[in-house]
């Protein structure tokens, strides 16, 4: 066991060597509750699923082929912000640990890694994520790049296992993609107030967030011409079946996804191609579809400046810089706590 692994005994330790450790909070058949949010969510009118599910193996590989879309413009956008932007960030923020919620491939912090090495400082990456997999390559693929990188991965629910974290000097949390966008504005505040109860003085966050801008931009991104979004809602149906025997057929739904100006919100739905019954059998549950009838799979919010500010200031967080794309497609925000 290394050091940091010592101290968090009561937590299994899933992999332990030299600058890496991977630490499991939580197993991937617990960690999200899906048959409580199959339960409630397909229990309901209007019918919901969170967005969370849809990050199985085949999901998450799913959601890279959707960064590498033409359409799909806010993960290119954001990691060209961060190339230019990184220095300043570190430089401002002067962080001996980095906590990245949500790490998925961990393909952006080496951008901010890269920054961090330039300033003669070391630092320790604390990598967030559901996906163990994606947490041991990606974690091993940074150490062998950074010779100085202490890696401490957490495999859980960020919005559920986030406490006491191995945390040394002042830490930079970073939240990218545009992910806070999948909560409401309520929920938004509750995660960010969380987290900020978590900051010390010194900490910073470094929030990723997707801009209102032209309609066509917005509902082309979620309606990629190869299908790959279409794919990735859908996968939501094949991960119910393997994980609670339900008997979705996949075909029989399609993807419907818009941006819905009044809430600054893409909406995502599966759409019932025709009345039908889907059997959940690991609930003993029939949910009946119209013809027509849609499930609400994901929201995904695009913010302002001055909305991004509010969220912060509701939260108990103060919006110290903020760097924006040249065409206002993306934001990066550096806030700290009060
Ligand atoms: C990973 C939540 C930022 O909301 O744009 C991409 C997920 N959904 N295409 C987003 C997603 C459909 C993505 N986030």
């Amino acid at each position: 066991m290394t050091q940091s692994a010592a101290r968090f005994e009561n937590f299994d330790f899933g992999f332990s060597h030299d600058r890496f450790s991977l630490e499991i909070r939580s197993k991937p058949e617990q960690h999200t509750s899906l048959a409580n949010d199959v339960l409630v969510g397909l229990g309901r009118t209007p019918k919901s699923l969170p967005p969370k599910h849809f990050y199985d193996e085949v999901g998450s590989r799913l959601f890279d082929q959707i960064c590498d879309t033409p359409e799909y413009y806010p993960t290119r956008t954001e990691q060209t912000l961060l190339e230019r932007f990184a220095d300043d960030i570190v430089r401002k923020t002067q962080p001996r640990c980095i906590v990245e919620l949500g790490s998925g491939s961990s393909r952006k912090i080496s951008t901010v890694l890269a920054a961090v090495e330039r300033t003669r400082t070391r630092c320790r990456y604390i990598p967030f994520d559901v996906s163990h997999s994606m947490l041991e390559v990606s974690s091993r693929d940074l150490v062998k790049r950074f010779p100085w990188l202490e890696v401490h991965a957490i495999a859980g629910d960020y919005d559920r296992d986030f406490d006491a974290l191995p945390l040394s000097g002042p830490t930079l949390f970073v939240f990218l993609g545009g992910t806070i966008g999948n909560f409401t504005p309520r929920e938004a505040t509750e995660f960010l107030s969380k987290l900020r109860s978590h900051m010390k003085l010194g900490d910073h966050l470094l929030l990723g967030t997707d801009l209102v801008k032209d309609h066509d931009v917005l509902n082309a991104a979620y309606n990629d011409a190869a299908g790959v979004t279409a794919a990735f809602n859908k996968n939501v149906l094949s991960v119910i079946n393997r994980r609670l025997d339900a008997s979705f057929d996949v075909d029989a739904f399609q993807h419907v996804a818009f941006f819905d100006h009044a809430q600054a919100r893409i909406e995502m739905h599966l759409e019932s191609l025709k009345a039908q019954t889907v059997q959940v059998r690991a609930l003993g549950m029939a949910v009946e579809f119209d013809s027509g009838e849609r499930i609400l799979t994901e929201i995904s919010r695009k913010f302002t400046r001055p909305r991004v500010a509010h969220m912060l200031k509701t939260s108990g967080l103060r919006l110290d810089a903020w760097f924006e794309a040249s065409n206002g497609y993306f934001g990066l925000s550096v806030a700290r706590g009060g």
